[in-house]
């Protein structure tokens, strides 16, 4: 496997050129071509199990909380009431496990196109894969675009939890993507995407934000730290057809005890309202949007 040489995997990519993050391998658990992409999982020797797809790390044990927390609580307590949302992609299962803990949450929809990132991840990544046992949950195997051009005016909360903008993903970074969404969500309804890096990706984010604006009365982007992805952070866009809606204050404050049993460990309401203050380089792009 070429993405593995002496005894390390390296993460490079066109997207973030000149650049690379190696993690040491200890055992390589599962590699195949599915029908859209090349699928791996690793044990590292300090960041547990890792799934890597078409080269690129999606999540590792060790550090995947600070995003699947985040993408989904930050939509979730945005919103006064999120009964009914539908996930797109996030065949790891680690969106759907925050989702499903959520008491405000009725049902769940997961639409994911490959079926062998979820039979892997039950198999090697147990933690995030649990959520698939959730009563609350209807799976289905297939294209969002589709699935969501079929059930219009229907969720509370769209979360896209794409990989990078490029082969089967590339897409879900498109206006005619978020309209599509805006028309499968009810009034009043929230939506949450893998926004990319501001230290990376800022002409794109700013790109999405501005086609966003014509979609959209509040549009907002975030940001949580995280080791393993490119650049060590990780952006969410964040659209409401609600004009009422603030992102920057959680509808609802958990206190201690909620964030305890809910067992988060990356999100709570100091971090959701920290998440939105940008560095001057990226406020002074994303402002003039
Ligand atoms: N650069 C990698 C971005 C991957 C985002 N999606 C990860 C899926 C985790 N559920």
């Amino acid at each position: 496997m070429d993405l593995i040489k002496d005894g390390w995997f390296t993460e490079k990519c066109h997207l973030w050129p000149g650049q690379a993050l190696s993690l040491q391998v200890e055992e390589v658990l599962y590699n195949k071509k599915s029908q859209y992409q090349d699928i791996t999982v690793f044990r590292s020797k300090t960041y547990g199990n890792v799934l890597v797809l078409d080269g690129v790390i999606q999540c590792t044990e060790r550090d995947e909380f600070a995003y699947q927390e985040m993408i989904a609580y930050l939509p979730l307590l945005s919103h006064p009431s999120p009964k009914k949302v539908l996930i797109i992609g996030g065949g790891d299962g680690g969106v759907l496990r925050e989702v499903v803990k959520c008491p405000m949450v009725e049902s769940v929809i997961q639409c994911e196109i490959d079926e062998d990132v979820i039979n892997a991840s039950k198999k090697f990544l147990p933690g995030m894969a649990k959520g698939f046992l959730s009563p609350k949950l209807t799976l289905h195997i297939g294209d969002g675009f589709e699935f969501m051009r079929r059930n219009q005016d229907v969720f509370d909360i769209i979360i896209t939890d794409s990989s990078d903008p490029v082969g089967p993903a590339e897409s879900l970074f498109k206006k005619s993507y978020y309209q599509l969404m805006k028309e499968a969500l009810r009034n009043g309804g929230i939506l949450c995407s893998q926004g990319e890096c501001q230290w990376l990706h800022l002409e794109l984010i700013k790109e999405m934000q501005t086609f966003c604006k014509t979609l959209f009365p509040v549009v907002e982007y975030a940001y949580s730290t995280i080791p393993t992805y490119p650049s060590g952070q990780i952006g969410y866009m964040l659209c409401s057809k609600n004009p009422e809606t603030n992102f920057q204050e959680p509808m609802k404050t958990l206190s201690k005890e909620e964030i305890e049993s809910l067992n988060l460990k990356y999100y709570n309401p100091e971090i959701h309202r920290a998440s939105f203050i940008l560095p001057e380089f990226a406020r002074k792009v994303l402002d003039e949007a």
